[in-house]
């Protein structure tokens, strides 16, 4: 065979293919032309498979021409079938078929309690703000009647940023935000996240979610805060929980109390997850300090009220039973789809 008679018989069957391919009319068609055109007993394939018996010279260029025609035949199928609508040519689209469902997520168990926790406090008359996650010193310090080289700072490691910038350890800098921009009577809700420079263990985490409570208006006193609460615990934790108030210190709050439920386990009677005391604490709260009234330039012989903060993943770890508050940030699937 001769180069010119080999090359004129790979141009032939390239038009005739791309002229053929272009006119298909389905899936079957194209397949048929593809089998025709390069399949095993193909013409090309034929000139393919002859290329070693050819003298050195001509191998080269028949060679390169059979696969520039190969390649534009494939291109031409492939772009065909693309314009019929895709498919394998194998099989047409069958619609008794069952559709195949990609796996859906779902409501991550901090994101659900979030909700449940906001859900009971909406149905209480609180509206929900929120803040921002990198706060300065003022607010997430200063403000909150923690002055600089005060010893309650110890109580809450703190991430740095910047000098006076910081990741905020709790939801409370919230509380100064709100009030300063907002006259009394404020009955709001601020959930977030927070940090705080801890060795994590089964009950700490370095980064964790708060929701923290404000009420403020004129005569409001422990008595509504202790009702909130209660109303707060039980709806959360079942009717049959009980709720104790125990004298704590927060250098923003006066008095100050931390708040315990009876154990769901044992309810009472001491066990393992209460550390036989009968008792499980869920958050901080009090009176809001006079100090902090006076740095939002709110009058403290005019207005009172209350502020709590508790902490999301302890509140989820007591309602579901589980022992380790890392789980909820490994992202293990075995665990999340439990919930
Ligand atoms: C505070 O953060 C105060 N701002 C709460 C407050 C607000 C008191 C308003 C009074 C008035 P405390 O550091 O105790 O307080 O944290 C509150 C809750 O956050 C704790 O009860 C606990 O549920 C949770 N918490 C604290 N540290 C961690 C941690 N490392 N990992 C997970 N949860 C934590």
């Amino acid at each position: 065979m001769s180069t010119e008679t080999a090359l004129d018989q790979l141009k032939q069957l390239t038009e005739t293919g791309l002229a053929a391919i272009a006119e298909a009319s389905d899936a079957a068609a194209l397949e048929a032309l593809r089998v025709q055109y390069l399949g095993r007993k193909s013409e090309l394939n034929g000139i393919l498979r002859g290329l070693k018996d050819l003298p050195p010279e001509l191998k080269g260029v028949v060679g390169k021409e059979s696969n520039l025609a190969k390649k534009a035949l494939e291109s031409a199928l492939k772009e065909r079938q693309e314009s019929l609508g895709g498919g394998d040519g194998a099989s047409e689209t069958d619609p008794t078929l069952p559709g195949v469902r990609p796996p859906v997520g779902h409501e991550h168990l901090l994101t659900s309690t979030s909700e449940l926790i906001l859900d009971v406090f909406r149905g209480l008359g609180f509206s929900i703000a929120r803040g921002p996650d990198v706060e300065d010193d003022y607010h997430n310090f200063e403000a909150l009647n923690i002055p600089k080289d005060h010893p309650a700072r110890d109580m809450q490691d703190t991430f740095f940023a910047a000098e006076d910038i910081v990741l905020r350890t709790h939801t409370s800098p919230v509380q100064i935000r709100t009030m300063k921009k907002t006259p009394p009577p404020i009955r709001m809700v601020f959930p977030g996240r927070v940090y705080r420079r801890e060795t994590p263990d089964a009950t700490h985490s370095s980064e964790f979610h708060q929701i923290e409570l404000l009420y403020v208006d004129h005569g409001v006193t422990m008595r509504d805060l202790k009702g909130v609460l209660t109303q707060f615990a039980q709806q959360v934790f079942g009717d049959d929980v009980d709720v104790r108030f125990r004298p704590s210190y927060f250098p923003f709050v006066e008095p100050g109390a931390e708040v315990d439920i009876s154990c769901f386990l044992c309810k009472g009677s001491g066990c393992r997850v209460c550390k036989q005391s009968g008792w499980i604490e869920i958050l901080g709260s009090g009176m809001v300090h006079p100090n902090v009234f006076r740095h939002v330039g709110y009058d403290p012989e005019t207005v009172t009220g209350y502020a709590a903060g508790m902490g999301v993943e302890r509140i989820a770890m007591l309602r579901h039973g589980i022992p380790d508050i890392r789980l909820f940030f490994e992202n293990d699937l075995r665990f999340l789809f439990q919930f």
